[in-house]
Formats: C-alpha cells, sequence, structure tokens
C-alpha cells in the first residue's frame, strides 16, 4: 500500500473538485479539480526534466497557485520538497544548492541567469528553471510543452519516505536539512484538522510564506486535506487581511501580524464576526497582544509551538481555556517531557529542556548522521533546545531557548552567522549579536561592536554584509562598546546586553 501523502490529499480534492482551492488576489480562482490537474502536470515535468522520486526539487520562488501546484507536483511525483526563504541572498543560496545537491532547481523568473550560472560552478548536475509569481518563468514553458501522455501516476511512497527538507539554521553556523517523511506530514495534518475542529465550511485566511513548515504545511495542509478554501494572499499586507476577513473563519499568522493588525482601526468585532478561530505561532505572543486582541475582537487567540523538526508539538485547546503566555498541552500523539540535561523529566514547575517523540518528529537531518545523533536521546526522544515549564495539569510555556536563537518577525535568527561576518569587518575588534524586544518583529538584531578605532555605524555594517546575508538578518541597530561585558571565564555576557538595551526599539518608537 501507498503511503504518498499525496494519496490523502488527491482523495480530499476529488470529493469535492468543484469548491473553490485558492482565491487569488486578482479574483481569480483555482478548484481543487484544477488544483489536482495543475499538480500531476507538474509532476509530469519533473518527469520529463529526469527528475525521480527521492530526488531534491529546491525552490525559491515567490508565493502563487502555481507554487503551490508545483509542491504537489514533486509530492506525487516523490521528488523531496526543499523551498527556501525568498529573501536569502545569492551567497546563501550557494550554500543550500552544494547541501541538497537538488536534480532540480526552480527560482524567480529574473535570477534565472544568474543562478544557471551558480549552479554550473557549485553544482552542474541542478537544472535550472524560473517559476513566476504570474504563473510565467522557464518551468511554465515545459509544462505547456507537455502532452496528456506525459501524464504520471502518483508515485508509491512509505511513510518512512522523505518528502520535504526544511532548512534550520544552526548555532554554529551551518545550516541543517530537517527530513520531514510522508508520514510526518499525514500524522501532523490529521491531528491539528481534529484538535482545531476544522469545519467543511471552514475558509483559512493565509497570508503567511510558503516556504516554511507553518504556512506550508500547518496551515495549507489542514485547508487542502479537508478540500476547504484559501483566501491565499501574495503575503502579509494589513489592508488586504483588513479586507479579507469578513469572508474568512480561520487565520494562521505569526504575532507581528496581530500586532500590526491591532494598529488598523478597522478592526473590531463586527469586522472579525463570521471568524472562528485565530491561530498564533512561530514566535512568543505577549500577553499584551493577546489580551488586546481579546478587547478589540471578542476572540482569544490559540497559541500553538513547534518546529522545523517536528511541525506542532501543543497546542492552547479549541474548547477550554486558552492561556496567555503558554503554548498549551502536548497535541495528541505527541510525548513531551521537560527534561535535564541528562534526559530524565523535571519535576513540574521547574525549569527544563522540551524534548518531544512522536509521528510528527522528523528523521534525521539531511547527510547529518552525527548532528542526527546528538540531537536525538538513546530512548528516541529529539532534544529541542527550548527551555520550558510544565504546570501541575500539563500545560507548557516556554521560557527560553538554550542556544541564544532570535526570532524576528517569526524568523530564526541566529547570532553566529551574523558575528562571523562582522567579526570579519577590519574596523570591527569584536561583536556580539543580541535580540531586544521590538514593537513590530518581536525581537529586533542588534550588532553591538568594539570598534577597532572610529565607531562603526549601521551602515558600514549592513554594507558588509549586503549581499551575504538576507536583510532580516542584518542589524536593526549597531551599538558601539569600548569592550564586551565577559564572565570569569571570558564568556560574552549576553544577558547582560540584553538587558542593557532592552529599551532601545521600545524608545526609539516612542520618539
Ligand atoms: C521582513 N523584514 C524583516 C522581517 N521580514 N526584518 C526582520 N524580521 C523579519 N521577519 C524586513 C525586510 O528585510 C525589509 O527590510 C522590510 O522588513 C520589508 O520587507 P517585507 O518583505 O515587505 O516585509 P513584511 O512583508 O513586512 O514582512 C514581515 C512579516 C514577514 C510579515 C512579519 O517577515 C513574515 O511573513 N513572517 C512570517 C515568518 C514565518 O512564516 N515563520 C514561520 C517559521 P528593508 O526595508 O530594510 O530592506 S517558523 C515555523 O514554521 C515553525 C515550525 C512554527 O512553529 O511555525
Amino acid at each position: 500500500m501507498s503511503e504518498n501523502f499525496f494519496f490523502l490529499l488527491q482523495y480530499a480534492f476529488s470529493r469535492h473538485p468543484e469548491r473553490p482551492a485558492l482565491l487569488l488576489e486578482d479574483g481569480s480562482e483555482l478548484c481543487y479539480r484544477d488544483l489536482d490537474s495543475l499538480s500531476s502536470r507538474f509532476a509530469g515535468v519533473l518527469a520529463s526534466l529526469g527528475i525521480g522520486a527521492g530526488d531534491r526539487v529546491l525552490v525559491q520562488t515567490d508565493k502563487s497557485a502555481q507554487a503551490v501546484a508545483l509542491y504537489l507536483g514533486c509530492l506525487r511525483h516523490g521528488a523531496i520538497y526543499v523551498p527556501i526563504n525568498t529573501a536569502y541572498t545569492e551567497a546563501e543560496v550557494a550554500y543550500f544548492l552544494m547541501d541538497a545537491e537538488p536534480g532540480l532547481f526552480v527560482c524567480r523568473v529574473a535570477e534565472e541567469a544568474a543562478y544557471t550560472g551558480l549552479a554550473q560552478e557549485r553544482f552542474p548536475a541542478t537544472l535550472v528553471r524560473s517559476l513566476g509569481g504570474q504563473g510565467d518563468g522557464s518551468l511554465m514553458v515545459d509544462l505547456d510543452a507537455l502532452g496528456a501522455a506525459d501524464l504520471t501516476p502518483v508515485v508509491p511512497r512509505s511513510a518512512a519516505d522523505v518528502a520535504a527538507i526544511l532548512y534550520t539554521s544552526g548555532t554554529t553556523g551551518r545550516s541543517k536539512g530537517a527530513m520531514l517523511t510522508h508520514g510526518n506530514l499525514a500524522t501532523s495534518a490529521a491531528v491539528l484538522i481534529d484538535f482545531w475542529g476544522w469545519q467543511d465550511d471552514d475558509v483559512l485566511l493565509h497570508a503567511l510564506p510558503i516556504f516554511h513548515v507553518h504556512g506550508l504545511f500547518v496551515a495549507l495542509h489542514c485547508a487542502m486535506l479537508t478540500a476547504t478554501p484559501v483566501i491565499f494572499l501574495r503575503g502579509f499586507d494589513a489592508g488586504a487581511v483588513i479586507e479579507a476577513l469578513p469572508r474568512a473563519t480561520v487565520m494562521m499568522g505569526v504575532p507581528t501580524f496581530y500586532t500590526r493588525l491591532l494598529a488598523r482601526s478597522e478592526l473590531d468585532r463586527s469586522l472579525c464576526a463570521g471568524m472562528r478561530l485565530f491561530i498564533s505561532g512561530s514566535a512568543p505572543l505577549t500577553g499584551q497582544t493577546f489580551e488586546a486582541w481579546e478587547h478589540r475582537t471578542g476572540h482569544r487567540i490559540l497559541e500553538r509551538y513547534g518546529m522545523s523538526e517536528t511541525m506542532m508539538n501543543t497546542s492552547n485547546p479549541l474548547v477550554g481555556e486558552r492561556v496567555a503566555g503558554t503554548v498549551g498541552f502536548p497535541l495528541p500523539g505527541v510525548s513531551l517531557r521537560i527534561a535535564d540535561e541528562t534526559g530524565a523529566t523535571v519535576p513540574a514547575g521547574e525549569v527544563g529542556v522540551i524534548e518531544v517523540r512522536g509521528p510528527n518528529v522528523f528523521c534525521g537531518y539531511w547527510q547529518m548522521p552525527e548532528k542526527t545523533a546528538q540531537e536525538f536521546r538513546p530512548d528516541g526522544f529529539f532534544i529541542t533546545g527550548d527551555q520550558a515549564v510544565m504546570d501541575a495539569v500539563g500545560r507548557v510555556s516556554i521560557v527560553g531557548r538554550e542556544k541564544d536563537m532570535i526570532i524576528s518577525g517569526g524568523y530564526n535568527v541566529y547570532p553566529k552567522e551574523i558575528e562571523s561576518l562582522i567579526d570579519g569587518m577590519p574596523q570591527v575588534i569584536e561583536s556580539a549579536v543580541i535580540g531586544v524586544p521590538h514593537p513590530d518583529f518581536g525581537e529586533g538584531v542588534v550588532a553591538v561592536v568594539v570598534p577597532a578605532g572610529e565607531a562603526v555605524d549601521m551602515a558600514e555594517v549592513n554594507t558588509a554584509l549586503a549581499g551575504v546575508l538576507a536583510r532580516f538578518k542584518q542589524p536593526k541597530a549597531v551599538i558601539n562598546l569600548p569592550s564586551l561585558p565577559r564572565n570569569a571565564m571570558g564568556k560574552v555576557q549576553k544577558n547582560q546586553l540584553r538587558a542593557d538595551y532592552a529599551g532601545l526599539f521600545a524608545e526609539a518608537s516612542s520618539t
């Protein structure tokens, strides 16, 4: 029996072929029959380009109906879908190209020539094609040239076969590709549909990017596996979301979505009258935002917790108390413990690291067996690195992150990657990159530098990083200090820096 996740999707599509699948911003729509048939054509293109089951398809494209169909085409063809952030620069893309060793790289139209050259230089076995936001690009030319005979059946896969690789940045520099299986995708989606009470008349408002677990899997799978419509926005624009809210019943977003919407005077109870559920994840939702949202709309945002390696681990309940500042209870099927450094469970109320095991947990890092082994316990629990407490009834609250990671607007940013580049600047002796509270992004990236001579400003730093690091990783402030605070062991005291500059953006925004 094939356990290709696409079979489940196809079954759902076949029950409601006429139902709108994607409602697009230009007023056009694609029904589930159209989406099924477009995905079949993309699978046919993959076959015609010589891509086989298990081959990687690296994708850096804008959000579009065609991009969704390409993802589905990869699933049905058994190819491994590898989406990457559209903000990544050529230097960052080069790494993914060499690491994923894709058979095909689908990029944006404007970058096709440059990326063809890059592939030839770094991994010549990769074919490069483009896909534009308007359904343009060389991949569409291939698709239009397909004959009916070129369409292929859904390729059988087992639940353990890898369906997608999602790159997560690492503390030590190299990004790791988390391999998610067809079984991971299927079980996670089924649990969420049930736990969040997905209804046959739900309409999902989708403004997230589709290169992360949140927008691609959590949001789209809930809708597609129930063949319910998705209002598919190109990205997050508060005005467009306000306009779409009366037509929707569910929205998933990062906290920045909620704070930006709260800044709009149109947001009120009547605008959200048809809404059933607001879900937040990818970054901590503050109690202040939770309360302000309830006050304005009458809705208590449901916060949940997950990561690329595990998809969703915990959720506040659909029915029952949603408590601000907590991420709720372990989802059905997820074994979760708060553990000490040996993996032993700590008593309720004590801080430890979240470890999880279950059918949602990935099968390892792509081509990194040692790293994979380090992050799993012998009993199969994955060590998330997130610090949390569990109360007596099993409710989990995240209290910190072990790995000094910054979460900016729902994107994870790793200081080490930025520090190593800033340290390479001749004007800088050393640096420490931290995240401090930011009114829009939750946390803002700040570089604290020890200059070699004159003070170094943000423009200088960001010029040095330009073209190397995606813009969202670049510091939003630069602080000059004569030396970095260190403890007796010589370790930089980032906690002290975070405390010293906690008000940096708050001050900036109130002036
Ligand atoms: C954009 N910019 C940012 C960010 N996004 N800066 C810091 N942090 C960010 N997240 C900067 C750009 O570099 C640019 O800078 C300026 O903001 C405008 O860019 P634009 O693309 O127009 O930004 P935006 O549309 O306002 O985007 C903000 C956003 C977006 C809507 C919050 O970042 C977003 O959609 N975030 C969602 C991320 C997400 O889906 N995360 C899930 C991953 P300049 O003007 O200086 O050039 S985590 C996950 O999947 C796990 C499993 C989970 O649990 O969910």
